[in-house]
């Protein structure tokens, strides 16, 4: 799916208002001064990086919340944004990588990546489902909402109309969930959306896990693939600097697996790493969160415990 060189378009949003914690918006920040550009540069990738996403502020003011939803129009505007600089690097045959800021930013991602390809199937990798309507949402906080809005389930919200659904049930799957409120729950039933919450993940393991996740949205491993990774997947004690941690995550080796795994398909087509909130934990807690981002994506991008891609190249012409 990918043009030659191959090349990762970075879209960093500094962006926060799907939630209410301060300090996510950095998150695209610190992972940059990380060196994460370079690091991709490392696995062969070629890297675009014009600098971080401008998002217009909304004053609160001006953006009372319509219904229970929270900083709507804001959120709304930095997601459309966001859909149109993914889809235009999906355009160019780019891998685009959304760096974020919070959920909510997926619907803007993913919603690129189904307009460039409207057969893509998405990953979504969290301990949350994500999954609230405007009917069913407690907090109103936008984040816990993208999917509902890409599926078109619950009643249309004129200000979020540009979302259109393009997203089918059957091509969602998720991993890692544990924390899915009630009528979350009933939502994944009645539309019949495959799940794989960390029971599955003890019971069959994180190999088997992927395996049929991938059986089920991509049988025959030919349909492109949106990785939406939240770090709050992974365990507390891996990922601690994020917003809503959740105790009996993926471990550090198992969210590796998935990025791995989905990388060997030679689908993936656009990922999001989101969720990471530097403003939250010890100095220790914040490198430890932004490491397991960086080397998430690097296993996202083609990064082997043994051989990288390029790896294997040297190693072949070894003689
Ligand atoms: N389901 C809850 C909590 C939540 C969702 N996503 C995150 N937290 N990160 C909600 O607010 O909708
Ligand atoms: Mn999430
Ligand atoms: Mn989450």
């Amino acid at each position: 799916f990918l043009s030659d060189p191959k090349t990762v378009a970075i879209v960093g949003c500094p962006f926060g208002g799907g939630q209410p914690k301060p300090g996510v918006d950095k998150g695209p920040i610190r992972l940059v001064n990380a060196k994460l550009p370079e690091q991709l540069k490392g696995l062969g990738w070629k890297v675009e990086f014009n600098g971080h996403h401008p998002f217009e502020e909304i004053d609160a003011q001006s953006d009372p919340p319509i219904g229970l939803l929270k900083n709507p129009r804001y959120v709304s505007r930095a997601c459309k944004a966001v859909s149109d600089v993914v889809g235009a690097h999906a355009k160019n045959g780019q891998l685009p990588l959304m760096l974020g800021g919070d959920h909510s930013l997926a619907m803007g991602s993913v919603s690129g990546t189904l307009k460039q390809y409207p057969d893509a199937c998405v990953i979504w990798v969290d301990a949350h489902a994500d999954i609230h309507t405007v009917d069913t949402t407690d907090t109103g906080n936008i984040h816990g909402m993208p999917l509902s809005f890409l599926l078109g389930l619950g009643p249309k919200v004129s200000e979020f109309s540009w979302v259109k659904p393009l997203l089918n049930p059957s091509r969602l799957v998720y991993i890692g969930l544990r924390s899915v409120d009630t009528s979350e729950k009933r939502i994944l039933k009645e539309n019949g959306i495959r799940a794989f919450s960390m029971h599955e993940v003890d019971k069959y393991g994180i190999g088997g896990v992927v395996d049929m996740a991938l059986d089920h949205v991509n049988p025959k491993r030919d349909l492109p693939i949106h990785l939406s990774f939240d770090v709050d997947a992974l365990d507390p004690w891996y990922a601690p600097s994020t917003g809503t941690p959740v105790a009996g995550g993926l471990s550090s080796r198992e969210g590796h697996y998935i990025c791995e795994a989905i990388y060997q398909t030679g689908c993936l087509v656009a990922l999001d790493i989101v969720e990471i909130n530097p403003s939250l934990g010890d100095v220790r807690s914040v490198e430890k969160t932004l490491a397991v981002g960086c080397s998430l994506t690097r296993a996202a991008l083609g990064e082997r415990l043994l051989f990288t891609d390029t790896n294997e190249k040297s190693a072949s012409t070894l003689t």
